[in-house]
């Protein structure tokens, strides 16, 4: 390798501190939640950062001035109760402002904020079926509720829209969660088989998908944007591939994609029911029992 190359590829693996702030940091940018969960994360890196340097240049300055020197006797120190008692302090506090600021900023992460203007009309929907203490929903309680089902190995999206009669009926969709903007989108998350993970990072936090339980998380994304997300715990031979993508378009589009959505699952369901009708009429040597 030449010189010109090598220093080519070691000059790509240097970042600016901005870029290894972002490579090392959790992404965000597309949800408040996400935000602060950044922001939470920079502030106790860059408090360790400070004291990492300055525990590392103390034990330099240490290990130079008191090296082994011809002659020289070392002093036999036994105890500094000033010292200890110093450092032990110095701890708790670092700990106590940790957890200060830990807890200032907890109810911006769990806390989901109202829609924004010209977010998306909420209307019944919001009406919960069941009370939960884990649901967080806005101030004024309206969010898009949208139920999250995990199973080996796709993401599926239940959106409200059900018929009021049997409850069935709801629009859905597989792998692509489509949002409206400025909108407060509450999900629900619930597995049909074994343990998922939600994580879009953008968007926030991983959340665990647990059979038997439901489990709360929200978003609220301001500007149309596709945001990429990966199952994030190991589900099966299949999990690498289930993926999900969220993709935020305005309330209006969101609006004609739901309607559009809902026919063309009422029309499938419609051909279905069909063609299990003409095969259940089937006779002689190609009948088929329908079950
Ligand atoms: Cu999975």
């Amino acid at each position: 390798m030449t010189l010109a190359v090598a220093t080519a590829v070691l000059g790509s693996l240097v970042l600016t501190p901005a870029a290894l702030a972002n490579f090392i940091t959790p992404k965000s940018g597309g949800s408040p939640n996400a935000d602060a969960i950044a922001s939470l994360y920079k502030i106790t890196l860059y408090i360790a950062l400070v004291i990492f340097f300055a525990v590392e240049i103390a034990l330099a300055y240490a290990l130079v001035k008191f090296r082994k020197r011809k002659g020289a006797v070392a002093s036999q120190i036994h105890g500094n109760t000033r010292l200890e008692i110093g450092w032990t302090a110095a701890a708790a506090v670092i700990l106590v402002v940790l957890a200060g600021l830990t807890f200032a900023k907890l109810s911006s992460i769990q806390n989901p904020p109202n829609s924004g203007p010209g977010g998306a009309e909420l209307g019944e929907q919001n009406n919960l079926v069941y009370a939960s203490t884990s649901r967080k929903l806005p101030p004024n309680g309206k969010a898009l509720n949208i139920t999250v089902v995990g199973r080996q190995y796709i993401w599926q999206f239940v959106y409200p829209g059900a018929n009021e009669a049997d409850g069935l009926g709801a629009p859905y969709s597989y792998e692509e969660l489509v949002v409206p903007t400025n909108t407060t989108v509450s999900l629900d998350l619930v597995s049909a088989d074994v343990v998922h993970s939600w994580w879009v990072p953008e968007l926030g936090g991983k959340f665990q998908v647990v059979p038997g339980y439901h489990n709360y998380t929200w978003f609220k994304v301001e500007k149309p944007g596709i945001f990429r997300g990966q199952c994030a715990f190991l589900c099966g031979r299949g999990h690498a591939r289930m993926i999900a993508t969220v993709k935020a378009v305005p309330p209006a589009q969101f609006e004609a994609w739901l309607a559009h959505q809902k026919e063309l699952i009422a029309t499938a369901n419609a051909e279905a029911a069909n063609a299990r009708a003409k095969l259940s009429a089937q006779a002689g040597a190609g009948a088929v029992e329908n079950p």
